[in-house]
């Protein structure tokens, strides 16, 4: 069974200001979809061919570089379209909310390290905030495709992704050039803490 590239659950321009539909096109049509075919390209005729991206990110130590970056990036966008959504935004409500509060202090408090790991990732990658198995919350952020799911070194702080934070200048230099903090502090205003919620319950 092949990955399939995602249906955006809203239009191009629904996250407009704060993400423009130029960007979200290029991102999803071009970018997405290219991390989904290469995804397949590699595994075609191997035994990862019938596992799901979750097992295979879980044993990526054994795959090739290829399996790794575009396995990544096939399950970090896919996760990302889903946490952000029109009419969004504001403080974390739900349970989640009162996690961030137990965790963090505040939500304000949250909102600063989670923005301080987005935009000191040097380079190309990934800002998250996972939920360990025993209930706890965690930011981290991770280089390149990787993300916490995966067991190698530099995959951040393990648990599972509930929050992703894409900082690859592909993600926002038409609209923000070199200007990711103003981008991370926009992209606040997308996040859907519902789906949040509900990825937190699970
Ligand atoms: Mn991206």
């Amino acid at each position: 069974m092949a990955f399939e590239l995602p249906k955006l659950p809203y239009a191009y321009d629904a996250l407009e200001p704060h993400i423009d539909a130029r960007t979200m096109e290029i991102h999803h049509s071009k970018h997405h979809a290219g991390y989904t075919n290469n995804l397949n390209n590699a595994i075609a005729g191997t035994p990862l061919e019938n596992q799901s991206i979750e097992s295979i990110l879980k044993n990526i130590s054994k795959a090739s570089m290829a399996v790794r970056n575009n396995g990544g990036g096939y399950y970090n966008h896919r996760l990302f379209w889903e946490i952000m959504g029109p009419g969004a935004g504001g403080e974390a409500d739900g349970a989640v909310g009162a996690a961030i509060n137990k965790t963090f202090g505040s939500f304000a408090d949250f909102k600063q390290q989670f923005s301080n790991a987005a935009g000191t990732r040097f380079g190309s990658g990934w800002a998250w905030l996972c939920k360990h198995s025993d209930g706890r919350l965690e930011i981290c952020s991770t280089a390149n495709q990787d993300n916490p799911l995966m067991d190698v070194e530099g995959a951040g702080c393990g648990g599972t992704p509930i929050l992703g934070l894409d900082v690859w200048e592909h993600a926002y230099y038409l609209n923000y050039q070199n200007r990711r903090p103003d981008y991370i502090a926009s992209w606040f205003n997308v996040v859907n803490w519902n789906k949040v919620n509900e990825l937190f319950g699970k």
